[in-house]
């Protein structure tokens, strides 16, 4: 979310230096163009910071007549799977349904990568007008994503979002992670109620580190937190999860920093 904002804020600040100036904006906002589809009178542009991946994405889309007027008016979008004999969506979270100045920010977890097995669009209503843009979801070198059944209940499947930190480092980190459910193919709602415990692992020397702080819930299912890494190589950021006090699961994430 603090990605979120900071890229709500540089926009604005850059809209009014230079309306339309991509350049500036890719380069002041480390956001990159990841596609760009036309479809009849509009053209929407993808920006994010990196390639789309398995895991929790921030997006913005601009959104463009043929003239190349900046659109307004109402948008929505819903991300989608086609997979051989099903069809599915993944978690998303949209803080608004109005395009301003053109532009669009959402966040969405993808669950699965673009392969052989299905692939992925981002369905767009924009002032009525319906329009898919196709995307490839990489699955990243470093998992980003978690997912089980828990172990309370088998029916209840949990996707463990790594959010922060994005840049690890020696010393005290913030830590954020985001955590949704499979309810439906459809409908992929946050969990709010979990508690953590939090054990960072350094594999290669067998210790951990001391001063860390368990993540808890802020809002929307997402949990913060700090982790302490006591020096540079790989880590394994270890976490207990739990529901009512019983453990659920325990997801990790592998971390590498110089
Ligand atoms: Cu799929």
């Amino acid at each position: 979310m603090k990605i979120f904002k900071f890229i709500s804020i540089s926009f604005f600040v850059i809209l009014f230096s230079c309306v339309d100036d991509i350049t500036n904006l890719e380069t002041e906002t480390n956001l990159q163009e990841i596609t760009s589809y036309t479809e009849g009178n509009l053209t929407v542009k993808l920006y994010a910071t990196t390639d789309l991946f398995v895991g929790y994405n921030s997006i913005t889309a601009r959104v463009k007549d043929s003239q190349g007027n900046s659109i307004e008016g109402d948008i929505s979008v819903v991300p989608m799977m086609d997979m051989m004999n099903k069809s599915h969506t993944c978690p998303l979270e949209i803080e608004d349904s109005v395009l301003k100045d053109g532009e669009y920010s959402f966040n969405t977890v993808f669950v699965m990568p673009s392969s052989e097995m299905g692939s992925w669009h981002l369905d767009f209503t924009i002032n009525k007008t319906e329009l898919s843009v196709p995307i490839n979801v990489n699955q990243p070198e470093l998992s980003r994503l978690v997912s089980f059944n828990s172990i309370m209940d088998e029916n209840t499947k949990y996707f463990v979002a790594y959010i922060d930190p994005q840049k690890p480092d020696v010393g005290q980190n913030d830590l954020e992670i985001a955590v949704f459910k499979k309810q439906t193919l459809m409908d992929w709602p946050a969990v709010t109620s979990l508690s953590f415990e939090v054990e960072p692992w350094m594999t290669s020397m067998d210790h951990g580190s001391p001063n860390n702080t368990a993540p808890v819930h802020t809002s929307k299912g997402h949990y913060k937190g700090t982790v302490n890494f006591t020096m540079t190589g790989d880590w394994q950021l270890r976490l207990t999860m739990k529901e009512h006090d019983q453990v659920c699961g325990t997801p990790y994430f592998d971390l590498y920093f110089q």
